[in-house]
Parts: C-alpha cells; structure tokens; sequence
C-alpha cells in the first residue's frame, strides 16, 4: 500500500481526458492501483478519488461516502441528559471501472462542492440528483446500479475528472476565477 501524491490546479494532467482500461489491465496492477487511491483518499481525507488526480489517465474511481477510520474510538454523544457511545462508522470502500452513465435525472441536486485537487475551495454545483451507473469491477465483472444523494453526486464529481473537468469549471467565469484567486491567497500565506 502507498499514499501517492495528489495533483493539485493548475497541473496540466487535470486536463487529460482519461482511457478507458482495456480488457487484459484487470490485473494485479490495476487492484494495487485502487488499493492505494483509497488508501490515499482516505489519508486526504476525502470522500471520492480518480485516478487522474494520482497522475494515472485511466477511467478508474474510488468513492467511500464513510471514510471513517474502523479503529477509530467509539463517538461520545450526549442529548436529552444522558451519555453513551456510537460505534465508529463503517467503511464503505467502492470501485467503479470505465463507468458510464446510461440515465440522468432530469431532476437537478445542489451540493456544496469540494475538490482534493482544488484545496479549501467550495461552491454549490447543480447536477442530476440521481443516475443509473454502468461499470466493471476488478475483476472486469459489469454492473449497473441506481445512485441517488451525495453517491449520485460524488460518482458525477468523479467521473467529470475522467473527462478532465473540475468542479470550478461548472462556475461562472467570474466566481471561477474568485475561487482562483482565494486558493493563491490560501497557498500564499502558508
Ligand atoms: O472529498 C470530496 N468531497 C466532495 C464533496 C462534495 C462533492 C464531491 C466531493 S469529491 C471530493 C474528493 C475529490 O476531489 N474527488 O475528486
Ligand atoms: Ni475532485
């Protein structure tokens, strides 16, 4: 296992449109490749990663919606007077392979937006609330699957990557270029 770099804008490599992995990649390589990105989405941490944003153009993602840490100490909570404890949440590491989308909502979804690629920036972006995925696993196995809520909007976040779109590109040119601005800032003063 390996945390790997995280490109960050403006790496030219963002840009890429990625390749579709071919029918003799579902290796061993390919299962590592995905072993890492979640290790390293979950180090970030982060609910999503594709595989540009490690510097590989290939149309692989990773998504876990519950990146807790499964060593993680029980939660505390306490309300209406009395303590007790949670587990810690579960992770959910999900794999999606050359995925397509076959049928977004006509419906749309505003979510506030964050980026690994694009640190400490976030914005609302509209986008199908729901849609039907078609991917390979990998073992190259072909499934189809009905995503809705942040799953729907996160594997939509993910798979603009493999078309070499951010989510600031979903902006208007003048609150894109304000994002922009505010990340020089940021890296400036740190
Ligand atoms: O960690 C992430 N959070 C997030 C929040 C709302 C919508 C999409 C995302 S994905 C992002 C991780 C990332 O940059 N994936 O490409
Ligand atoms: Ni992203």
């Amino acid at each position: 296992m390996a945390i790997l770099e995280i490109l960050e804008v403006p790496d030219p490599r963002l840009k890429i449109v990625s390749s579709p992995v071919a029918p003799d990649e579902f290796d061993d390589d390919l299962k590592q490749l995905a072993a890492d990105m979640l290790e390293t989405m979950y180090d970030a941490p982060g609910i999503g990663l594709a595989a540009i944003q490690v510097g590989v153009p290939k149309r692989l993602l990773v998504i876990d919606l519950q990146p807790e840490d499964p060593d993680a100490e029980p939660v505390a909570c306490d309300h209406d007077g009395h303590s007790h404890t949670h587990p810690a949440t579960k992770r959910e590491p999900r794999v999606f392979v050359n995925p397509v989308i076959v049928d977004p909502a006509e419906e749309y979804t505003t979510f506030n937006e964050g980026c690994l690629s694009v640190p400490e920036i976030y914005a609302d972006v509209d986008r199908p609330a729901t849609c039907t995925v078609r991917y390979q696993d990998l073992d190259g196995k072909a499934h189809e699957e009905h995503l809705e809520g942040l799953l729907a909007t996160c594997l939509q976040h993910e798979m603009d990557h493999l078309e070499g779109i951010l989510f600031i590109d979903h902006l208007s040119r003048l609150k894109r270029q304000m994002a922009l601005k505010k990340l020089k800032k940021i890296r400036q003063a740190a």
